[in-house]
């Protein structure tokens, strides 16, 4: 038996865990109270973690599929149909037919990043999607818009300030996003223990919520009115405190006059004087911090929200400041080292909708539509690597079916989803406590600054590759079979960047890490970080600004374009939110502590307990309509329709209802055993990928209009 530390990296939080091993399998988990970040927090995700190493649904060995279905294969085999696969769609239709989708988990793996992402340029495809677009590309849009780098994200400094402002995320259920905040119950124990306050804004009453000192129901899709309308009555009250480094606060100024407490106030159905004490609170606090997640980035106007929170933040002098928001110093920094490029937008659009790129990325919500629509550049070919857009993308039905009409497609997963079982190859890597990992992109968005090498926990099996073994053997065939047409040997012999790629591709994501610390911090390496298995603290957050700006002036221009653009459409929107919609209800999504996107729904550690996937309506609501508490309904939006059961609650918001993501496993082919919580239908069934969010194109996942009828 021995004692391991190391870190989970299941989600965002990345919590330090103390695992007891014997005979290389997991007996035991714990909370680290010594890793200096998540100081002993642990959930029940990561309790679960040895389900995942003793499931037998899990794949072992790279699987085909034939007529008699699917078929174990070895290794080299695998890699010779999937580069077969890829460069005959290449060659035959060009290589934008070979679309790549990379799902959450890539960002939870430090070889997906090291290597996957090298393999997808090598692809040479404007077909490129992420869970960016599902997800946080509105705040990567205006990070780059205002601090000149996609990553250039100012955290909440939630163990200093004195009045946090959440809007639309749920960190309580969550563990938080687009900031890092382990043990989030405790660091706002220890807020409210200083006097300071917490406010959530959010259509239904949260875990997060019901520890906050305030919580106001909001209309999906409004947010932006109310942002605007705490700008408007803070820069009309003279109390706006603006760095030098600032330039255009007094247009803003002129852009928010008509957004007063009173004109929003009916769309939003927050009360204006509860606006104005809201606005008259945050900017009287020593320090406040307004910070906003899924639920105010995947909406209609998710990119005016990430940019309203930011100027908020900035005109009340609260960005770079302890307390407020700041940006942080990670012992690798991807933005300053420019190992992550800065971003940009609009480059070129998509062939289908004309939507918008943003680094080098096309918005998932057309993804159906470059699969289906012919022409040239129609996608033929598919590699998803640890994703499952069946589930995870508005569109669910739609994209289903488009996935089977594919003449190729790969999945790197260890499961057979419901994308995955369209695949002709499935490539199954270690899981994560089976490699080494160093978090690149977390420790990013940390509330604190640390470092923390993990090494595996456990043995991987003989013969199993990790993720970035899988890009390196694929790379290193793919180079050399393409390079068989006259015009690519050319090509790859006038490239001398090719040789430095290649050595970059043989190098472990370990090496790699260990190359990287040492070049940017004096006596920090992988041996160094060994040695403090908990983790090594660099401190709390630190003001930085304007040097730690990536834009080319050094200064922040708030008036952005794309962003004005959008006014009219928010003025049309004070008596469009009001407009009578039929009796339609508006949906929204939620997340729980025991579930995790659409995956480890046949944990039987995790998923115990009552089924949690219902449709969570007002009483009121249900009333109106003639429908009883508990039964089933039909949810139908302009998209789509399914059906599910209907759970009674005052926690909703009167004319909003609640359905989580992930689920609708219940497809042919898709087998989990032991599956308690795999009844409820796919919200991404009911989302419509026709409407975006009109700057960034980013999926809308919330607020969507549905009907709600007994069956
Ligand atoms: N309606 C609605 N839709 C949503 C959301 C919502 O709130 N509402 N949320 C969106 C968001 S924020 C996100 S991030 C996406 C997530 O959606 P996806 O990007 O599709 O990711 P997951 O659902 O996490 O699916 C992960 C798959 O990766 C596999 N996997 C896990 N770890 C690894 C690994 O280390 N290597 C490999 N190769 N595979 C692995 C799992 O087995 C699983 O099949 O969903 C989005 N979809
Ligand atoms: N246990 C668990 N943890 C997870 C995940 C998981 O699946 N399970 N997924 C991880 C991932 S990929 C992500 S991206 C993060 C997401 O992290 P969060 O954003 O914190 O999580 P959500 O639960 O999606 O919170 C969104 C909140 O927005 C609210 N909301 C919906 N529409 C609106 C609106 O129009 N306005 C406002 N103000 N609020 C609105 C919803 O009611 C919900 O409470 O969580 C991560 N952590
Ligand atoms: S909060 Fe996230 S990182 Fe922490 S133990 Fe749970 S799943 Fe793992
Ligand atoms: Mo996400």
């Amino acid at each position: 038996m021995t004692v391991r530390h190391g870190s989970c990296n299941l989600c965002e939080a990345i919590c330090g865990l103390e695992f007891t091993v014997e005979n290389n399998a997991v007996t035991s988990i714990r909370g680290d109270k010594k890793d200096p970040l998540s100081r002993g927090h642990i959930c029940p995700k990561a309790l679960s973690l040895p389900d995942l190493h003793l499931d037998p649904d899990r794949l072992s060995t790279p699987i085909r599929r034939t007529e008699s279905g699917w078929e174990a294969i070895e290794w080299d085999e695998a890699y010779e149909l999937v580069v077969e696969g890829l460069i005959s769609t290449r060659k035959k239709y060009g290589s934008n037919a070979v679309g790549v989708y990379q799902g959450n988990p890539n960002v939870h793996s430090l070889g997906a990043m090291t290597h996957g992402v090298p393999f997808t340029s090598m692809l040479r495809t404007r077909n490129r999607y992420s869970a960016t677009s599902l997800d946080q590309l509105p705040h990567q849009l205006v990070n780059y818009l205002l601090y000149g780098h996609q990553l250039a994200l100012p955290i909440p400094d939630i163990d200093h300030t004195d009045f946090f402002l959440v809007l639309g995320g749920n960190p309580m259920a969550s563990n938080g996003s687009m900031m890092t905040v382990p043990d989030f119950a405790h660091r706002v124990r220890d807020l409210k223990a200083r006097g300071g306050k917490l406010i959530v804004v959010d259509p239904r009453r949260t875990e997060t919520a019901d520890v906050a000192d305030v919580h106001h129901f909001i209309r999906p899709g409004t947010d932006a009115l109310l942002l605007l309308a705490l700008i408007n009555v803070i820069v009309d009250s003279g109390s706006t405190r603006t760095a030098e480094y600032v330039d255009g606060a007094h247009d803003v100024a002129q852009l928010v006059s008509e957004f007063t407490p009173q004109a929003v106030a009916p769309a939003v159905g927050i009360s204006a004087e509860n606006i104005t004490s809201l606005a008259a609170d945050f900017a009287a606090a020593d320090s406040a911090v307004a910070y906003g997640r899924m639920g105010v980035s995947t909406q209609q106007f998710g990119s005016v929200c990430q940019w309203a929170i930011q100027v908020l933040n900035i005109l009340t002098g609260n960005l770079d400041r302890v307390g407020g928001a700041l940006l942080t110093d990670p012992a690798i920094d991807l933005a300053e080292k420019k190992i992550v490029g800065r971003g940009h937008f609009d480059k070129w659009r998509s062939r289908v909708r004309d939507l918008p790129e943003f680094a080098g990325e096309l918005p998932c919500s057309t993804l159906v539509d470059e699969m289906t629509t012919p022409g040239d550049g129609q996608i033929r070919a598919m590699a998803v690597f640890s994703g499952n857009p069946v589930l995870s993308m508005p569109g669910g039905e739609k994209l289903d079916r488009a996935f089977a009409n594919l003449d190729f497609m790969v999945s790197f997963d260890f499961y057979i989803n419901e994308t995955s079982r369209h695949a002709d190859v499935i490539l199954p890597p270690t899981m994560a406590l089976e490699r080494d990992h160093y978090d690149l992109v977390f420790q990013t968005f940390a509330v604190r600054n640390t470092a923390k090498f993990m090494p595996a926990i456990l043995e991987k099996k003989q013969d199993a590759k990790d993720d970035w073994e899988i890009f390196r053997d694929l790379a290193l065939r793919y180079r050399a079979r393409l390079s068989d047409s006259p015009i690519d040997r050319v090509r790859a012999r006038i490239r001398p960047k090719s040789l430095v790629a290649e050595a970059r591709l043989r190098l472990s994501p370990t090496r790699t890490i260990d190359l990287l610390l040492r070049s940017q911090r004096k006596g920090l390496s992988v041996a160094a970080l060994r040695r403090s298995p908990h983790g090594t603290d660099l401190g709390p957050l630190k003001p930085g600004l304007p040097k730690k700006l990536h834009t080319r002036d050094k200064r922040i221009h708030l008036v952005q374009d794309v962003i004005v653009g959008e006014l009219p459409a928010l003025h049309d929107l004070m008596t469009t939110a009001l407009a009578p919609t039929g009796g339609e209800l508006l949906m929204i999504g939620r997340r729980h502590l025991r579930s995790n996107n659409s995956w480890m729904h046949n944990s039987p550690r995790l998923t115990k307990g009552k089924p949690r996937h219902q449709l969570l309506a007002h009483p009121d609501d249900l009333f109106d309509r003639g429908i009883e508490d508990g039964s089933l309904v039909s949810v139908t939006s302009a998209a789509g329709s399914v059906r599910i059961e209907v759970q009674a609650t005052d926690r909703m918001m009167p004319g909003v209802v609640s359905m989580p993501h992930g689920f609708g496993h219940q497809r042919p082919g898709v087998e989990l055993s032991g599956a308690r919580a795999v009844v409820g239908p796919s919200a991404n069934d009911v989302t419509d990928p026709q409407r975006v969010d009109a700057v960034s194109a980013n999926a809308i996942l919330n607020g969507i209009p549905v009907s709600v009828k007994a069956v």
